[in-house]
């Protein structure tokens, strides 16, 4: 049987070692050859990639006209946690769930039936009710919440869609396979933080189940819909039967100088601007943040946050494109899976001298720690008593779009980032800056007023086939000072 070897390495898949034979059959007539797979199939997933991502801007757009319900044009994911072992995944989930608005969370599925003695001291002794109890400290700080965003969910909302994936329970998977199914042209985004003991990942058993159901183009065609920044706990289905996942970004790895990217992540943003975990977090800023767990190997050391990090609409990021940048850092494809779009932390940036991956997180850890400090004032804060991100008009156009413009080489540009305000009536700084990695221009490109509202770029007259990334950031003078982006993306016409 010639099952895809999507990695091509490896042995391949011996018959019955992960299907019955006539799947495996009608997997192997579909997959036939992988250099078929790579040539034609693979970009025609790009292509439904890029037609999703067209429907999410046409959306976006719709929505703003129409007023229609905020949340529309949001990303749709899900969670899958082991908390219950390493408290680290409370120290997240902290923080997702002050996160709430920001997306459609589908699905927060909770692999650890039992916590684990010793290592972790939550009062709670299951997955699900120690996630259940961080939902209820939310719900707590919820009408606060309110009053700085309507947009937050409410807590039984979330409460729904908090199922057990534990080993014996089918919850998580059917959860996966009606959010997939669904009616919403939007893909799924699915995060996985960790998979306990002898359970696998209801992701992996929902593809399980709809290849045995389905078939092969059964199979294809709920895959193509579902992304991953995640840790990978699927099995054969993320590099070893086709097709691949659309995209897998995967914010835990690589190693690099004996440090795992995740890992980094505490030592480069714990104290970040100034951030101190008992003054802005475990006291005084209610029930939610008081259940930050402190009994890990470094206080904050939250190794799954830069999961959702990378989702953050923050206006200069888009989930489709790694290399771009984000809160979570920068991303390459990953080397080892070669020709699929499989990406992970390798990408250095340049930044106050040195060049190096964690400048990619380094250079925004001030950004993205304050935002948590704001939303944590958000528990307990009226809205005058706290500080609230500007928003940013990048030439009249208003939301968190990648903003692309078509330019003659040669000519000067104009940018604008006029009418931009910030809800608490704060002073606004700008930054127009050429974001030289994320582009793919070799030579220097500079910005004209780069400090002023509006700036200027002369673009190179041998631009050819190239891009140049501007990104602007806007900050304001709260306190904690608050920043959001907006990104223009320049090629030739
Ligand atoms: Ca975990
Ligand atoms: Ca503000």
């Amino acid at each position: 049987m010639a099952a895809g070897n999507l990695s091509g390495k490896g042995k391949p898949i011996a018959k019955g070692e992960w299907m019955n034979h006539s799947i495996a059959k009608n997997l192997s007539d579909f997959v036939n050859r992988v250099a078929l797979f790579r040539f034609l199939v693979l970009p025609l997933v790009f292509a439904l990639c890029s037609l999703v991502g067209a429907t999410e801007t046409i959306l976006n757009l719709s929505d703003s006209k129409a007023k229609s319900p905020p949340g529309k044009a949001k990303l749709r994911v899900f969670v899958e946690t082991d908390a219950g072992g390493d408290p680290d995944d409370e120290q997240s989930m902290v923080r997702f769930l002050l996160y709430a608005k920001e997306w459609d969370i589908e699905g927060i599925i909770c692999t650890l039936s039992v916590a684990r003695k010793g290592e972790n001291l939550n009062p709670e002794r299951t997955g699900l009710g120690i996630v259940r109890r961080l939902i209820q400290a939310y719900g707590a700080c919820f009408p606060n919440l309110l009053l700085h965003d309507p947009d937050y969910p409410k807590p039984e909302w979330l409460l729904e869609r908090t199922v057990s994936g534990y080993e014996d329970s089918e919850e998580g998977v059917n959860r996966i396979v009606a959010a997939v199914d669904a009616p919403d042209p939007r893909p799924i985004w699915f995060m996985n933080w960790g998979t306990a003991g002898s359970a696998s990942s209801s992701l992996k058993r929902a593809l399980d189940r709809v290849l045995k159901e389905r078939g092969p183009s059964g199979y294809a065609a709920f895959k193509k819909r579902i992304c991953l920044s995640s840790s990978d706990q699927f099995g054969e289905h993320t590099t070893r039967i086709l097709p691949p996942f659309p995209i897998w970004v995967d914010t835990f790895r690589p190693e690099m100088d004996k440090r795992r990217w995740y890992w980094r992540f505490s030592a480069i943003t714990a104290k970040a601007g100034g951030f101190d975990i008992q003054r802005d977090m475990l006291t005084g800023h209610g029930p939610l943040g008081a259940l930050y767990p402190t009994n890990t190997t470094h206080k904050q050391k939250e190794g799954d946050s830069m999961s959702f990090l990378y989702l953050v609409p923050t206006g200069m990021n888009d989930p489709r494109h790694p290399n771009w940048g984000s809160w979570a850092g920068r991303y390459g494809p990953n080397p080892a899976q070669k020709g699929l779009p499989y990406y992970w932390a390798n990408q250095p940036d340049t930044w106050q001298g040195t060049t190096h991956r964690e400048n990619s997180l380094i250079r925004f850890a001030v950004d993205l720690q304050n935002d948590f400090r704001a939303r944590l004032e958000y528990c307990v804060k009226p809205f005058k008593g706290a500080n609230h991100p500007p928003q940013v008009i990048l030439n009249q156009i208003h939301g968190t779009e990648i903003v692309h413009l078509a330019v003659t080489p040669g000519q000067s540009q104009k940018m604008s980032a006029v009418g931009s305000k910030d809800p608490d009536g704060n002073a606004l700084s700008y930054d127009w800056r050429v974001y030289a990695e994320a582009g793919s221009y070799p030579g220097k490109v500079t910005v004209q007023n780069a400090n002023n509202p509006e700036a200027e770029i002369t673009l190179p007259k041998d631009l050819g086939s190239d891009s140049i990334h501007i990104l602007l950031t806007v900050k304001d003078s709260g306190i904690p000072s608050l920043t959001r982006y907006r990104r223009v993306v320049f090629t030739a016409k």
